[in-house]
């Protein structure tokens, strides 16, 4: 019985996203102050600045600021910032090849990025942006880097580099392919030492390996660890046949001294100009050139045959006075430990094959279990009895470990030694689109730091890109010459640009105060609303962000400028948005925009259908279908709430009763289910209410319970479709905005399950009476009344043979 025919409006997204956006903005709804308790820091990775909102950035977005929504109507002070990740290469590449200035090209795309971010109807305080290409924004980048400078954390130091000779320019290693080419022009790589500047993140390797008190993804953290690889060893020299020098070596077995054959060097280790033999000198040189083209990975991969040569030296081992061959080999890494190896064929499997190879001894000094003298088929790299180690021998090799340690140390040989592998960050880019290094070259004074109030040093608006290997700036007179800030006479600018990856280093502490000019940021400000209470990002991120930003913020506590160790307490990584089961990639021709979706369906029905696809951490699969589901789910709320908004009063205590426990069962579902990122349920929830709510139009329209109903409909979907849920509140009559209103609340009593007593009988008659959830499934039921002592008396431990259970009445078991 429809007691009134109202003509509804068409719910139009084109229409109404635009009009609440720009009404939002102009009340700065989303603008929070540096006060107000409790307060919670959302960020989520800025984006780069490369022209296209994508769907990755949708589905990194648009749930966090669904939370975001969610957590201020639950009474938070709510920081969303939004900024743009502006440096880095593809600015420079357009310039190359369009002739574009790379600043022309990086703001153009922020202006469309800007827009497109509008679009999605996210609650960004934009007051806040930050972007990093501005100088107001990387001076401090600059002043960050002089006061590592001043203790110690900032060096220059000679680096291997990616060298192309035919583009005369240092590649990335992403730039090199597999083969060990220029991924450009096919000429073959090779690496070449240059002068770089490095920030020693490894003075935080330690630190950096704990991630107590910050609740991250358990993948994130053992790529962390991973990265930085400790390991716990022994450094120990051996002497060097008739000369003064000694040859370090770092191993993590000890116990396996003993057994050493040979000794390996890193092709680039100093000693091995000293110490290669006249005779053998023409074969190494050729073999150090040639593993100067291959890249580490390649030179470490466990598949690729290992090769050296022998240089023609001999080393002595000081435990048995044993004198072994020194050869060179590519898999031994300048870069690692001390870059040199002892070799334990018997006990390490890159060494058993070189040995097999260049037929060289593998005497078994730690047994293997049940071993009875045979020579080995392959390395033993396991724990067992120690074997020819002289006064050793019979030891397990753990004891044997620490034993032969405390020795060296004692005889003054060497001692233990924790290495990581991850090294310090390399952060000199021969770029223009990056932060100018601010240093000078001084002929007079050497390298100079520029001092404070001459920051920022900022780049020439003029430069010429071409690829020499040199950075830009280096043929830019202007920007090159200068004077040096000590002497005063004439200096010359340091050309390289940082790394990219300094700029998303401490960028949420700018957004605490974006304006500042004095400083980095207002302490009292970044006090108030750091650590970031909740991340978000790509797992892609694991580690080069990641750890760079956990660095950065180490650093600042000890600068004394932030008060806590780590920057992110909370993590999350979202998962990936595929296409026909596969990432969106532009040469795949698979690339949906957005844009397009947005126009046709509306910003809300894309937010639902990116929540509804899956958990969040996994991702989905996209399909315009979906899509389409969710914009008609958006569309049955629009028509349920008008068409039913005015019905005439009256009452209906049964129906209204029924409601209300639905209603605020579904109120605790979407909260519990915001609250711990369960998108996809908490959309299924909402439809399950919608559907249920049709169902019952007809009868409860009208009542109390009703209106309830549906102003906690509208008030559940705002975090979701704020548009939608805006232009029905209105439409309610109810008080703008509805993004203002607190969150509904659920009644404990009401939002219980329904349960019902139901009857227990055995062969007919009834033994006992249980309680249920009200529609449970037989098996639930039939679990609860088996575990009632008189249903058990009364079976006599007997398996019931049939039972016959009819809802929220009865079960029967019948035995014989
Ligand atoms: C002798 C030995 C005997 C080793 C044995 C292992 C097993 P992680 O665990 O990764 O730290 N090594 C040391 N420096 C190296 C370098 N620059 N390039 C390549 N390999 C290097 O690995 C430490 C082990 O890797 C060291 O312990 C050394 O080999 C090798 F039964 O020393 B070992």
């Amino acid at each position: 019985m429809v007691q009134h025919k109202v003509a509804i409006p068409p719910y139009q997204p084109a229409t109404i996203e635009p009009k609440w956006q720009a009404r939002w903005e102009a009340d700065r709804l989303y603008e929070a102050p540096d006060f107000g308790e409790p307060k919670w820091y959302y960020l989520t990775m800025f984006p780069y600045t490369s022209g296209d909102l994508h769907m990755g950035h949708w589905y990194a977005m648009a749930p966090t600021d669904v939370q975001a929504r969610w957590r201020r109507m639950k009474g938070y002070n709510v920081m969303l910032p939004i900024g743009f990740d502006a440096f880095g290469l593809p600015a420079e590449n357009a310039a190359i090849k369009r002739g574009v200035h790379p600043a022309e090209w990086t703001f153009k795309n922020i202006e469309n990025m800007r827009r497109q971010l509008r679009t999605m109807g996210a609650s960004f305080d934009w007051s806040r942006e930050v972007i990093t290409c501005q100088p107001e924004y990387y001076r401090w980048n600059q002043w960050f880097f002089l006061r590592m400078l001043e203790r110690d954390l900032a060096y220059r130091a000679l680096a291997q580099v990616n060298w192309c000779p035919s583009c005369q320019t240092v590649l990335a290693n992403e730039q090199v392919t597999a083969a060990g080419l220029c991924e450009r022009c096919d000429t073959p790589v090779y690496r070449r030492d240059l002068e770089q500047w490095f920030l020693r993140i490894t003075a935080y390797a330690e630190e950096l390996l704990n991630h107590e008190g910050i609740d991250w993804p358990e993948p994130v953290k053992t790529m962390q660890r991973n990265w930085i690889g400790r390991s716990e060893g022994v450094e120990v020299s051996f002497a060097l046949a008739g000369r003064p020098e000694e040859l370090r070596v770092f191993t993590t077995r000890p116990d396996t001294i003993f057994g050493v054959t040979f000794m390996v060097l890193a092709p680039e280790h100093p000693l091995v100009e000293v110490l290669t033999a006249p005779e053998r000198r023409a074969e190494v040189e050729a073999y150090v050139a040639q593993a100067r083209r291959l890249s580490e990975i390649e030179r470490q991969s466990a598949e690729r045959e290992k090769t050296g040569v022998p240089i023609g030296a001999f080393a002595i081992n000081r435990l048995n006075g044993e004198r072994v061959p020194i050869w060179i080999a590519d898999y031994v890494l300048a870069t690692y430990g001390t870059g040199a190896v002892m070799g334990v064929p018997a006990h390490d499997e890159r060494d058993f094959a070189f040995a097999k190879k260049y037929g060289l001894p593998i005497p078994v000094v730690i047994a293997p279990p049940g071993w009875n003298g045979e020579p080995l088929t392959e390395a033993w790299t396991g724990p067992g009895t120690m074997v020819n180690s002289g006064q050793f021998t019979g030891l397990s090799s753990e004891e044997g470990w620490q034993r032969i340690a405390d020795f060296i140390t004692a005889q003054g040989w060497g001692g233990r030694k924790v290495t990581y592998r991850m090294r310090d960050w390399l952060i000199s880019r021969q770029r223009y689109w990056g932060t100018p290094i601010p240093v000078v070259y001084c002929e007079r004074e050497g390298i100079v730091p520029v001092p404070d109030d001459q920051l920022p040093v900022t780049l020439p608006e003029r430069a010429e890109f071409r690829p020499t290997g040199q950075s830009p700036l280096t043929y830019t007179p202007e920007f090159l010459h200068t004077t040096c800030p000590r002497c005063g006479g004439p200096a010359k600018r340091e050309t390289d640009t940082m790394d990219t990856f300094v700029d998303s280093s401490w960028y949420w502490y700018r957004y605490c105060s974006p304006r500042l000019a004095s400083a980095p940021f207002d302490r009292q400000a970044v006090a108030f609303w750091t650590p970031v209470d909740q991340y978000t990002g790509g797992a892609e991120h694991a580690t080069m962000h990641l750890l760079y930003a956990r660095f950065f913020t180490k650093v600042l506590r000890d600068l004394g400028l932030v008060d806590h160790s780590e920057p992110f307490l909370r993590l999350f990584n979202q998962g990936q948005i595929l296409s026909g089961g596969r990432r969106m990639s532009k040469s795949r021709g698979n690339v949906v925009t957005p844009d397009t979706y947005v126009r046709k369906n509306g910003a809300d029905s894309m937010r639902v259908f990116l929540m509804a696809i899956g958990p969040w951490d996994q991702g989905g699969d996209w399909n315009d279908r979906g899509t389409i589901g969710q914009f008609r789910w958006l569309n049955r709320v629009w028509t349920l709430v008008l068409s039913t908004a005015n019905a005439p009063a009256r009452e209906d205590p049964v129906g209204e009763r029924e409601l209300r426990g639905l209603t605020h069962r579904t109120i605790k579902k979407v909260d519990e289910d915001l609250e711990h990122f369960r998108f996809n349920t908490m959309v299924a929830a909402l439809h399950e209410y919608t559907n249920a709510l049709i169902d019952r139009q007809e009868q409860l329209a009208g009542t109390a319970a009703w209106r309830e109903a549906i102003e906690t409909l509208v008030l559940l979907i705002a975090p979701s479709a704020p548009h939608l849920a805006e232009e029905l509140w209105e439409r309610l009559g109810k008080p703008y905005s509805v993004h203002r209103q607190p969150f509904p609340r659920w009644d404990p009593e009401l939002a219980k399950e329904e349960t019902v007593e139901i009857a227990v009988q055995v062969n007919g008659k009834v033994r006992d009476t249980i309680v249920v959830p009200a529609n449970a499934e037989e098996a639930v039921v039939r679990e609860q009344a088996l575990a009632s002592e008189r249903v058990a008396r009364h079976l006599g431990g007997k398996q019931p043979e049939r039972v016959f259970y009819v809802p929220n009445r009865l079960i029967n078991f019948v035995v014989r």
